[in-house]
């Protein structure tokens, strides 16, 4: 089901200081800023790696307000390793296949991610502790 890790999702006080810390430590480069209203987060993609499935990155995020998924997470246990992204061809089908395994599906229908994605969040309380995202990039003209 899983095609790659697409990205790791970090949550951060300050986006432009861990910007500032990843690029100047391990010389890594923002190919992406948004800022997601329905999902509370200012966010940047930075490049790791290209591989044959596509490519993989890491995703900074900073909370819009205290009351959203990130700023809750922040309060509750500082910044680190807020999720995992990994890259499905189809959300609609990795959900359907997922529903009925004992996962708690937090989107039942893709939305709006980063990059032009269609995303969808498993509950973290049934991946073992982890937040986990399904991701199917946009198709690549070529
Ligand atoms: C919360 N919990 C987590 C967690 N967030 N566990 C692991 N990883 C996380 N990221 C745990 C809490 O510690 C708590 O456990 C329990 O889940 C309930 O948390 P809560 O603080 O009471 O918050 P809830 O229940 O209101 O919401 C948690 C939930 C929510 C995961 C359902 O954060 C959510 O819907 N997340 C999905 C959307 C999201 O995260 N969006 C931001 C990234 P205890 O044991 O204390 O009860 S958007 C994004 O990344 C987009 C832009 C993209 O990738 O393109």
């Amino acid at each position: 089901m899983f095609l790659r890790i697409d990205h790791v999702g970090i949550a951060c006080h300050d986006l432009e200081e861990k910007i500032a810390f990843y690029e100047s430590t391990f010389g890594l480069t923002v190919v992406s800023r948004e800022v997601n209203e329905e999902q509370g987060v200012k966010e940047a993609m930075l490049h790791v790696a290209e591989g044959e499935g596509g490519a993989s990155y890491v995703q900074l995020l900073e909370p819009l307000s205290p009351e959203t998924a990130v700023g809750k997470f922040l309060a509750k246990r500082g910044e680190g390793v807020h999720h995992i992204g990994y890259g499905v061809a189809d959300v609609t089908r990795a959900l359907q296949e997922i529903a009925g395994k004992g996962v708690r599906l937090i989107d039942s229908r893709p939305r709006h991610g980063s990059m032009g994605a269609a995303i969808a969040f498993l509950h973290p309380k049934d991946v073992g502790g982890v937040l986990t995202e399904l991701v199917e990039a946009p198709r690549r003209s070529s």
